[in-house]
């Protein structure tokens, strides 16, 4: 980082000494996320879809369903609708949008493409979820040569798989993650040393990943309300509100970020959730359904050769109150029927007798099989 810390105090922006942030060579990271990935593989794959309003997710039921909006295309987010809103209010929003289920196997088959048009240049990648990536390509040694090989990689994801993604390049992880998302759709941002502070300095705290509606909340009230604010801040008056945490934010927020481009880190957990067509109390529908989406889960783990040793319970009860509760097993499982029995506790502990909306599965901590066998061969 080429910035002098004098300068950084004329801005109020904190560092820490400078022989802990100077490196002689600053790492490059490229972060790709592709554009409105669910709706942009429905679009690609039917094109009297393009150029119109589609949203992927449950059945709106003209206005009656229930459930949530998984993504949509940039043409329905011009009406206001987002991943994660009630159908319902997607279909109030925009009536004449075109609806449509989501079809996951066909993507999780497309995102294994774009992750081999990834892996074929050679660099550590390290896949985040089902549409991102991070590749550490400091062997190209310039900001210039990562901005050409981010064209190349743009070019080859259009041409073969026709569709559009976004990248950001910048020294650090968390930093390129942000530089993706803000040209958005088709974007390519490179964020370079020297422009590392004035970049992140003006954004809003929400930016940086992590920090959801709460904590922004709890910061707008301290006065917190951009990335400057929070690097500016007393550390001390940060770690009293949020605990030791409150450093790794703060670095972050100065452009430290020393996390590394890890290959084998790819899924983080496993999850299946589903809303009842009407709010249920039936104790043995909610049993039933536990132990579906228990299989359903332990089928995905088995597809991604993973086992498990945490698994969380979410329960939505009518008026949005949602509850979870998660149990770490003493060893690593694929087993349906120990899921199915762990989910099943888990589920009682949190039940209390209230009508429920949604019901969720999510599985956790993961080793592979393949390191599993290696432990046990040890
Ligand atoms: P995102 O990358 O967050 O969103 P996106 O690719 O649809 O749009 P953007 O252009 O803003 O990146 O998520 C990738 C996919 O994950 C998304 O297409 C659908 C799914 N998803 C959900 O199912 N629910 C959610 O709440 C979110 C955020 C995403
Ligand atoms: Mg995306």
């Amino acid at each position: 980082m080429t910035q002098s810390p004098e300068c950084n105090q004329r801005r109020g922006i904190k560092t820490l000494e400078p022989d802990t942030v100077q490196e002689t060579s600053p790492r490059i990271i490229l972060h790709l996320d592709m554009d409105s990935f669910y709706a942009s593989v429905e679009m690609q794959e039917r094109p009297e879809l393009k150029g119109k309003a589609v949203v992927i997710g449950a059945d709106p039921k003209q206005g009656k369903g229930r459930g949530v909006v998984a993504t949509c295309s940039y043409e329905a987010r011009a009406f206001g609708i987002r991943s994660a809103m009630p159908i319902s209010q997607a279909f109030v929003l925009c009536p004449h949008a075109i609806f449509l289920p989501p079809d996951f196997s066909r993507y999780v088959k497309v995102s294994a493409d774009i992750m081999a048009i990834l892996k074929a240049h050679g660099f550590p990648l390290q896949q985040v979820s089902i549409d991102e990536a991070f590749l550490d390509v400091s062997q190209l040694g310039t900001f210039a040569a990562a901005a050409n090989l981010a064209v190349r990689i743009k070019d080859t994801i259009l041409t073969r798989l026709g569709l559009t993604c976004s990248i950001g390049i910048a020294p650090t992880k968390v930093v390129a993650k942000i530089a993706s998302d803000i040209h958005k759709p088709g974007g390519l941002t490179a964020v370079e040393p020297e422009n590392l502070f004035s970049f992140l300095a003006p954004m809003p705290v929400r930016k940086i990943p992590g920090i959801g509606k709460k904590t922004e909340t709890e910061l707008f009230g301290m006065g917190i309300r951009t990335i400057q604010d929070l690097a500016a801040y007393d550390t001390r008056l940060l770690i009293a509100r949020f605990g030791r945490s409150a450093i790794a934010l703060q670095e972050i927020a100065a452009g430290i970020d020393r996390s590394e481009v890890k290959e084998r880190d790819g899924v983080k957990s496993v999850s299946r959730e589903t809303t009842f067509t009407e709010n249920t109390g039936d104790e043995q529908l909610l049993a039933a359904t536990i132990d579906a989406l228990a299989d359903e889960v332990c089928r995905n783990l088995s597809d991604e050769s993973l086992h498990c040793r945490t698994v969380t319970v979410k329960v939505r009860y009518e008026g949005f109150i949602t509850r979870t509760k998660a149990r770490t097993l003493p060893h690593f499982t694929a087993d349906p029927a120990t899921v199915r029995t762990c989910a099943r506790s888990l589920f009682c502990d949190i039940f209390d007798g209230r009508k429920i909306r949604l019901l969720g599965i999510r599985l956790s901590s993961f080793d592979t099989c393949d390191s599993r066998q290696m432990k046990l061969e040890v």
